[in-house]
């Protein structure tokens, strides 16, 4: 077969190569070219956390294909459609070539000169007068290059000085970050990929994995295929190709995840399926949990989450037979009720069970953009860099001394400001500049029609950083053209811990500036200096910020100090911190070393560093429990359903690229809505019909599809600009990852055209 007319588009997940428990994942190599490349570039895929290696082909200085990597340990070759199709966005003739600014209200063309120093008179302005560095925000994330986070969180921490900072990122793994730290001390992924060759069982919470990593998707069902599959639990109220695949699958009533794993919980200790010397070798807290599990016996569970109590008892055995269990959990938990606290019970799960650090046994709390990785481990979502702990003294002497600033430039005085935050601020007024990098909040943010009342304000400045004219770039004063994938060299770190080197292979359109060289610019324009009067930013290209950053990891969990531009060039995808975290059941929770001291996970109320040091946890992990919580928002006689909000194979967000590419946009072009036949009945709406959703804040048209989805739910995918779920979604977060709830909103459907 020529690869190159491979169809994944009505083939998605490709043949199948089966393998067995233990075995290496066989090659098989996916392609894509419209001509025949002159030459290779490495690079991974940009378009979800998986970070499947890919060499972009090029002829004549353009991007002109792309293929799979045999020899990478994350897909051996494979491509997902998004991979397949998506690279062709970036040639689209609507590029931003030139940036623009806000002249008697309307966007016009302009030079570089002008647009930086609009910017940068008004932050001179802002940082010397009263307020200073309050009045900034930024709000980055999850899709630029390791380099570039790293350069801005130094500007924003050592240069403005405000905790201002986040990254789109807080919508996105937020959570995962926040039940790592909780957990096992530090964020960090304890598993890997190679994981899946050699479990019995994988679970997947609330993680549609097939349509979202889809290249993971292929190497779980090529186990599956071969000698010795492993059992697979798929928790989702949709009948998702995972849920399908699945020998059980808990269609659970959105926003019961915790009520769930504690009865699960509790049925593991009643089994006395518990590896008991590692619990009391490696674990603190386990009176507290079993006191809390107690309280969910399996009638209670199946009552609120609304499960047969003979599914749930199948689902125990499955997890509790287990001897090598792999979990992945992602938004249908970190979106849901009680993010923090229910993805913690996955990792209280495997803690009890002994399955961490081993193969086959271990957790991946997953991310989802392909960089939200080194968002967090670089400081751009408002941590300090190195998974350091912003309550930690010494930890904020070491960066100060790094960057040679005081102490007291380093906003340390509070937890950072998480980005729902940051909008509130810009609601109030008191942030007045907001500068948006590589996110669309206009349609990515939940309740659009506030998003958009705060993007008008007069009184706030909007800088917007982006390769199209987006709907947020819309609302800006200026906006600034980047360059992207391919036209630009940087590092990434998927969601297993594997950093890959994606290096330029072709030019940018018109005067398009890669990210890195916009932040310098800025640095440079803003004269930023260090504590000798010297500038405080000295790297000048990707490698020797990469360099920066290699010093500023050293000594921390994900030390990058053996992981050098040459290596990655060599050897292709490269773990850092090694194929497993947590190998000898030491964990990152010494408390000179951990990166939180903890939070109340009802409350999210930050505990302090005597308690935590009181607890003596010394490489112990702690097994943190809470008690299930409604939603905030639940269904009414007004609005009875559940509205569920997500993503489909062909889309990716806001559709700014997919949307571009002619064989994923005709694969989903438009936005729909999915109910229950019973439901569908109830309404009066048949397959197709035009519906309308409402809910307290918005309301959206789009056609009906009767899918088996649960009883009281609808889904709607949140990838379509003019008809976005987020006009009906609320302003309400998790309280300890202050995650949005993107997955819990109540609404009411009505037909309203057959
Ligand atoms: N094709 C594609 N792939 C992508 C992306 C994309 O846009 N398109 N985006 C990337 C990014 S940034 C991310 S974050 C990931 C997201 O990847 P996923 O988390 O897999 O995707 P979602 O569709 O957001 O949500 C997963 C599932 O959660 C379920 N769910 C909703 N509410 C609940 C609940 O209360 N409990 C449980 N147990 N499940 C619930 C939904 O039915 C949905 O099937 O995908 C990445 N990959
Ligand atoms: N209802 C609902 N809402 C959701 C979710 C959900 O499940 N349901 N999921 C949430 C999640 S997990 C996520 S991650 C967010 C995603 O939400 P967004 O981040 O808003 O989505 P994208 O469309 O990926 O926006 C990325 C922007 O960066 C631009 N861009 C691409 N490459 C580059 C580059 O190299 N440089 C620069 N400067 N810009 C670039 C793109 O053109 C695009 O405008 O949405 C969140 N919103
Ligand atoms: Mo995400």
């Amino acid at each position: 077969m020529d690869p190159s007319r491979d169809d994944r588009i009505r083939d998605p997940w490709g043949e199948r190569t089966p393998y067995a428990a233990g075995e290496r994942w066989p090659v098989r190599v996916d392609a894509y070219t419209v001509k025949q490349p002159e030459r290779w570039v490495r690079s991974a895929s940009l378009l979800h956390s998986n970070g499947d290696a890919i060499d972009i082909g090029v002829r004549d200085g353009r991007i002109v294909g792309v293929r799979g990597r045999a020899t990478d340990r994350v897909n051996r070759g494979r491509l997902d459609p998004k991979d397949v199709y998506g690279w062709q966005a970036g040639l689209s003739p609507d590029r931003l070539t030139v940036p623009l600014v806000r002249r008697r209200g309307t966007l016009v063309e302009t030079g570089w000169d002008d647009a930086m120093k609009r910017i940068v008179t008004r932050s001179r302005k802002l940082l010397d007068g009263p307020g200073g560095w309050g009045h900034f925000g930024f709000y980055t994330t999850g899709q630029l290059f390791l380099e570039e986070y790293y350069t801005l969180g130094v500007i924003g921490k050592a240069g403005i000085g405000t905790p201002h900072m986040d990254g789109n990122t807080r919508l996105c793994t937020a959570t995962a970050g926040s039940a790592l730290k909780a957990s096992f001390g530090t964020d960090g992924q304890p598993a890997s990929y190679a994981d899946v060759d050699h479990c019995d069982a994988i679970a997947l919470w609330g993680h549609n994995v097939a349509e979202t990593q889809a290249v993971l998707w292929m190497r779980m069902l090529d186990r599956r295929r071969g000698a010795n599959p492993p059992a697979m639990l798929a928790v989702d109220p949709r009948p998702t190709p995972v849920a399908r695949e699945a020998d059980v699958h808990l269609p659970i009533r959105p926003g019961t995840n915790l009520a769930l794993l504690n009865g699960l919980l509790r049925m593991i200790l009643e089994h006395g399926w518990v590896d008991e010397a590692y619990v009391a070798a490696h674990t603190l807290g386990r009176p507290d949990l079993e006191k809390v599990v107690a309280q969910y016996p399996l009638d209670r569970v199946a009552q609120v989450c609304d499960l047969k109590p003979a599914d749930i008892e199948r689902a125990a055995e499955l997890l509790g037979g287990s001897q090598r269990l792999l979990s992945t959990v992602l938004q249908g938990f970190y979106q849901s009720n009680q993010a923090t606290a229910a993805a913690v019970a996955v990792n209280n799960l495997h803690l009890l069970r002994g399955m961490i650090g081993r193969p086959g046994a271990g957790v991946l709390q997953m991310n989802g953009q392909p960089t939200a990785q080194n968002t967090r481990e670089t400081g751009a979502d408002g941590d300090l860099p190195g998974f350091r702990n912003w309550n930690n003294p010494d930890h904020v002497r070491e960066l100060a001394e790094l960057w040679n600033v005081d102490t007291a430039t380093i906003p340390h005085w509070s937890p950072p400001t998480h980005a729902m935050q940051i909008w509130r601020y810009a609601e109030q007024g008191s942030i007045k500049l907001l500068w948006i990098s590589g996110t669309n909040p206009a349609v990515s943010l939940p309740d659009l029609a506030r998003v958009r009342r705060i993007l008008k304000r007069r009184d706030l400045f909007v800088v917007v950083q982006d390769i199209f004219r987006t709907e947020t770039a819309e609302f800006a004063d200026v906006v600034l053209p980047a360059a992207t994938w391919g036209e630009k060299t940087g590092t990434f770190t998927n969601a297993d811990r594997t950093v890959h080197l994606s290096e330029k292979a072709v030019e940018p359109p018109g005067e398009a500036r890669a990210d890195l060289d916009i932040f310098l610019d800025y640095a440079r324009r803003m004269d930023f200096r260090n504590r000798d009067g010297m500038p405080l930013i000295t790297w000048t290209d990707p490698e020797s910020a990469y360099r920066e950053w290699q010093r500023c990891s050293a000594g921390r969990p994900c030390d990058y100090t053996a992981i050098s531009y040459e290596r990655l060039r060599r050897d292709g995808g490269v773990q850092w911190g090694g194929e497993r975290l947590y190998t000898g059941g030491r964990f990152n929770t010494d408390s000179d070393y951990c990166e939180t001291y903890g939070q109340d996970l009802a409350t999210g109320a930050e505990f302090t560093a005597e308690s935590h040091r009181a607890k003596r946890p010394d490489g112990r992990a702690f097994l943190h429990a809470a008690h299930f919580q409604p939603p905030p928002e639940e269904p009414t006689d007004d609005y009875p359903l559940r509205l569920v909000t997500g993503r489909n194979l062909y889309q990716f967000h806001t559709r700014t690229k997919t949307g571009r590419v002619p064989e994923l946009d005709a694969a989903a072009p438009e936005v729909w809505v999915e109910l229950n036949p019973a439901d569908a009945k109830a309404f009066g709406i048949d397959a197709g019909d035009t519906v309308r959703i409402e809910s307290p804040r918005g309301g959206i048209e789009a056609p009906a599809r009767i899918e088996d989805i649960r009883p009281g739910t609808v889904f709607v995918p949140f990838h379509y600009a003019r008809h976005a779920a987020n006009e009906l979604t609320i302003t309400a977060w998790d309280s300890v990852s202050k995650q949005p709830l993107f997955k819990l909103a109540a609404v009411r459907v009505r037909r309203i055209e057959a």
